[in-house]
């Protein structure tokens, strides 16, 4: 268990992506669970930082906003915003949330390519494109429509047909236009990118991989399948003609050749969480050191435990790419320490669909219900080891189950019995007997592999026994029945009714990595301060001592009636 003795630990999150709200599926498959770990990790006493940022650049985002009719620069910093508000309220707890547009990633990226360049890992290509004479620019992947030359879609996009899924080229394409403007005034030229010689790193990638313990098999699998399927490790482009990106330099060089290019979005984006750390020293007035000790090795980074979250999909990338990329630069970066990668999130017998507004996006949640309800649902059901699905019914019943009928209820009926018999102070008299010595057996018991879960990253794993330790509660409190003690004996119906106090204080501190706001609303009742993560259940369930003041919580839970669930389920189906 790692817990209690003082770590450090730099947690990513994969970067979403700026072109528009995200839905609950992006969310839980990287941030949701990366903020459970990241509050954990503080809780029990370890120094965390917690980044993640917008992932601004590509042909999405130019997309994006020629849609809107924004500048891309304009559209990007407005989104980010939106998507930094959605982060807060969903209490996404980032110590930064970048951007990977920003002064810092440019340099970073430019030198590290510079770096790359140096150690002759980096290679020109002359290649074919299209230009397009109207747009007065070269049209790559999705800039180009046309008809599939495999199934004679007529709406298929340069890199590959929805239709038949079909993976293209855009010169493939049979009578193609312009996405932008709808030309067909085409021309194919000449043009040089640059790759990325991952090939000639493969075998140290190799290496490095065999190295890691315990991966999850997901990471790994798909590391593995990359590295030999086939031939092997491929050399990737890194460059792209577009105006929106990090213009291709050699660190403050220019690079013969490469005018008006950018580099590629997937080389700059996983950058940005070196950048993204740098920025946070920026805002917060601290110099380079601050945030090269998590790293840079030559600078007390060869301490840090560094962990990444991401959606299967993404893997290749960190994986592959990204290791490639600090690895080749040969100065001494921080590779990951634990990569931890999550299956898909379905909804409601289907896939999330934003073209079809089909399923909860992050906005659309928050309006309907508090975070605490999709942050609990979202977490104890994480495709961790399957795809797992969304189903209103299910949601339902967890939020009325868990939340309500377990924890809320428990929190209420103390709070609001003690006040009745006792007052709103913790009742002094009577001691603890065998029946409060086994609940505290119990939640030891639970409690040991609920930090195990969590310091191994097994989210849904933990969520159940968090959900166990609530139940102990219940039960106990069901069977100690101050209600019925109280009249015959007092004292005892006193220490009854101060160990269920404690225990609603004591849920407070566990339950906080998934439901923040309720932790606080619990804290807040039992007005404590002090939240530290209980090491001896002893002194925990004795930390409110008798005479000590609380108040009744507001209601912690509502819970979602048949009907709402019906309506919600009706609103979010999408169109047909
Ligand atoms: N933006 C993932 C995506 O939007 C991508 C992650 C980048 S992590 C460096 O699907
Ligand atoms: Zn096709």
């Amino acid at each position: 268990m790692t817990g209690f003795d003082m770590a450090r630990i730099l947690i990513t999150s994969a970067l979403p992506y700026i072109n528009g709200i995200k839905h609950l599926g992006n969310l839980v498959g990287s941030q949701l669970p990366a903020d459970a770990y990241a509050r954990f990790m503080r809780q029990t006493g370890n120094e965390v930082m917690f980044i993640c940022a917008t992932d601004e650049h590509g042909t999405p985002a130019e997309l994006a906003a020629a849609k809107t009719g924004e500048a891309v620069a304009d559209y990007c910093a407005r989104l980010h915003g939106v998507q930094a508000e959605l982060a807060k309220g969903f209490r996404l707890s980032f110590d930064h949330y970048g951007r990977s547009s920003s002064a810092r990633n440019h340099r970073m990226t430019q030198h590290l390519a510079g770096r790359l360049a140096e150690n002759g890992l980096i290679s020109e290509v002359s290649e074919k494109q299209v230009y397009s004479h109207a747009d007065g620019r070269f049209l790559p992947d999705r800039y180009i429509e046309g008809t599939c030359p495999n199934c004679g879609y007529t709406r298929a996009r340069g890199d590959q047909c929805e239709e038949c899924t079909k993976q293209l080229d855009p010169t493939d394409l049979i009578e193609p236009r312009s996405a932008i403007s709808g030309s067909t005034d085409l021309e194919v030229r000449e043009t040089k990118h640059l790759y990325l010689r991952q090939s000639a790193l493969k075998d140290r990638i190799d290496q490095w991989i065999d190295s890691q313990q315990g991966w999850p098999i997901l990471t790994t699998s798909i590391a593995k399948k990359w590295l030999h399927d086939g031939d092997g490790l491929q050399d990737r482009g890194i460059t792209r003609d577009l105006d929106w990106g990090v213009p291709v330099r050699k660190g403050d060089q220019p690079w013969p050749g490469m005018e008006g290019k950018v580099f590629y979005v997937w080389f700059d984006a996983p950058i940005e969480y070196i950048s993204a750390t740098a920025e946070w020293a920026d805002a917060n007035g601290l110099d380079d050191a601050a945030w090269e000790r998590w790293w840079r090795t030559d600078k007390g980074a060869d301490d840090v435990r560094y962990v990444q979250f991401m959606g299967k999909d993404n893997v290749p990338f960190h994986t592959l790419s990204f290791p490639a990329t600090i690895m080749g630069s040969g100065e001494p970066w921080k590779l990951v320490d634990y990569i931890k990668s999550f299956n898909y999130l379905n909804y409601d017998g289907g896939q999330f669909s934003t073209s079809q507004g089909r399923g909860v996006f992050m906005d659309q949640a928050l309006d309907i219900l508090p975070s605490d309800y999709w942050r609990w649902w979202l977490l104890s059901h994480v495709p961790e080891n399957s795809d797992s699905e969304f189903t209103w019914e299910n949601f339902q019943a967890s939020v009325n189950k868990d939340l309500a009928d377990v924890l809320g209820n428990f929190a209420s009926r103390v709070t609001k019995f003690c006040r009745s018999k006792f007052g709103e102070v913790v009742p002094e008299g009577g001691a603890y007997g065998p029946a409060e010595q086994a609940v505290m057996a119990e939640i030891a018991t639970r409690l040991a592999a609920y930090e195990t879960h969590m310091a191994e990253i097994e989210i849904r794993k933990a969520t159940a026994e968090l959900r166990a330790i609530w139940v102990a509660g219940n039960e106990y409190l069901q069977s100690a029945a101050p209600w019925a003690v109280f009249k015959e004996d007092p004292e005892r119906a006193a220490a009854i009714v101060r160990f269920a106090l404690n225990l609603i204080r004591l849920y407070a501190i566990l339950s906080r990595p998934f439901i923040p706001d309720a932790a606080d609303a619990m804290a807040l009742a039992m007005n404590v301060a002090d939240e530290s993560w209980p090491h001896d259940l002893d002194d925990a369930l004795t930390a409110l001592p008798g005479g000590h003041g609380f108040s009744v919580p507001e209601n912690l839970f509502d819970k979602i009636t048949d009907e709402a669930r019906d309506e919600m389920a009706a609103r979010f189906a999408g169109k047909a």
